[in-house]
């Protein structure tokens, strides 16, 4: 890659609106690392005579991060939706035997090539999007080779695409069907094989359980926090969706990066969350899917100042989503989030939830240069239209890797 200039371009360096650089520019050196930002009048002479690229007056962001997907699963559940519009409670329908066992039986039966091609699909549309760094978790497959086909499509992904994938592994997400009645065995069959396997193979940055009335109990989900500790890996985890467990506390004592979903969370588990050093992950997809009524406290998690991401919660039962701008839309309507929380939440603070804030979220110099250009006249545009493609350009360690068809 050419030492490259990109100018004619106003920037929001930092994923928050409030601190902003009109008539920017940025210096990226050929290994794709940004070299300087700043003011295009403040550009150091040194940058002068390298290759310019043209923006024509984007606003330039970091790249956006998706910290919460299910992004790899075969099938899909429009059928179950359809039942659910005639009626049918998500946990009705998981009692009966569909719901995410469904997308485990699809996932099991799909070879890895199906399973890549379907996945990149989706892949592409948040690409499209300015996503240029993406969590995606296991959790359809249930077997250890199940999870372990997901896990390896989640890493090909990552090597054949321009995104940084983060692979958690959620083993613990439902019951499979050959351990029904028996959920302590298959927590053993988690901790003592499928984890420490997976690991192993390195396939597994971080490790998460869905603690919950039709997922696992506080009890088995310690057991799985304990087997991540033991596997030197981080956690996070999906608690406080359809009701008040307890999970956020006790993730939070196993000092996990995220906190996902939320709605029924008390001030208990906020006051443990800021001790924990814990993100909120807010996933306004899934709460608008199932028709939630219970909004997560946002109030709360203001006032004890706990950083509050926002995700697409890409899966086939409660969020079918591939695009984080609708989402960022939605935490605005739905859950009333400002402007500025929002564009942090995909920015900053996501990246957080990753425990990466140190690669991802924000452009600064000596960083890796991956960024998006936008197509919009203010940054409140980002999260007014929704449905609207915005994104003028998507760049990576210096390359563009998307292109708006005119731009
Ligand atoms: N919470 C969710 O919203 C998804 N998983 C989870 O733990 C739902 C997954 C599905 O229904 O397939
Ligand atoms: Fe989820």
């Amino acid at each position: 890659m050419k030492p490259t200039v990109w100018h004619n371009l106003n920037l929001c360096p930092h994923g928050d609106p409030d601190v902003t650089i009109l008539d920017g520019a940025i210096a990226v050196q050929d290994d794709g690392t940004i070299a300087w930002l700043g003011a295009q009048r403040d550009l150091p002479s040194l940058y002068a005579g390298w290759h310019r690229e043209d923006l024509k007056r984007a606003w330039v962001t970091p790249g956006l991060v998706d910290c919460h997907t299910h992004l790899v699963y075969g099938g899909q559940r429009a059928d179950e939706f359809a039942q659910r519009l005639a009626g049918a409670s998500y946990e009705e329908i998981a009692r009966r035997g569909g719901g995410i066992v469904s997308t485990v039986r699809a996932t099991r039966a799909a070879s890895e090539e199906a399973l890549f091609a379907q996945s990149a699909e989706r892949l592409e549309a948040l690409l499209a999007e300015g996503v240029t760094a993406i969590e995606i978790k296991s959790g359809y497959g249930l077997d250890l080779e199940s999870e372990r086909k997901m896990l390896r499509v989640a890493r090909r992904l990552g090597e054949r695409y321009p995104v940084t994938v983060y692979t958690t592994f959620l083993g613990a997400h439902a019951l499979p069907p050959e351990f029904a009645g028996r959920a302590d065995a298959y927590i053993n069959e988690v901790c003592d094989r499928m984890l420490p396997a997976l690991a192993d193979e390195g396939l597994v940055d971080a490790v998460d359980v869905f603690c919950e009335r039709i997922g696992f109990s506080l009890a088995q989900s310690e057991r799985v926090f304990e087997a991540a500790e033991r596997a030197g890996l981080p956690v996070k985890v999906h608690a406080e969706q359809l009701s008040n467990m307890g999970g956020t506390q006790l993730a939070a004592r196993y000092n996990a990066i995220s906190a996902d979903h939320l709605e029924f969370l008390d001030e208990a588990g906020v006051l443990a969350m800021i001790e924990s050093g814990t993100v909120a992950v807010l996933l306004p997809g899934a709460f608008y899917f199932i028709r939630e009524t219970q909004l997560p406290p946002l109030d709360l998690l203001r006032r004890h100042r706990v950083p509050v991401a926002v995700s697409t919660d890409c899966n086939p039962g409660t969020s079918p989503c591939t695009s984080l701008l609708t989402m960022m839309n939605m935490a605005a309507t739905l859950f009333r989030m400002s402007v500025p929380e929002v564009l942090r939440g995909v920015t900053v603070h996501a990246a957080r939830a990753l425990g990466q804030a140190g690669r991802h979220g924000t452009l600064e110099a000596g960083r890796q240069a991956d960024f998006a250009a936008w197509r919009v006249q203010s940054l409140a545009e980002l999260v007014y239209w929704f449905g609207r493609p915005l994104c003028s350009r998507v760049v990576r360690a210096g390359h563009t890797v998307y292109q708006m068809r005119g731009d």
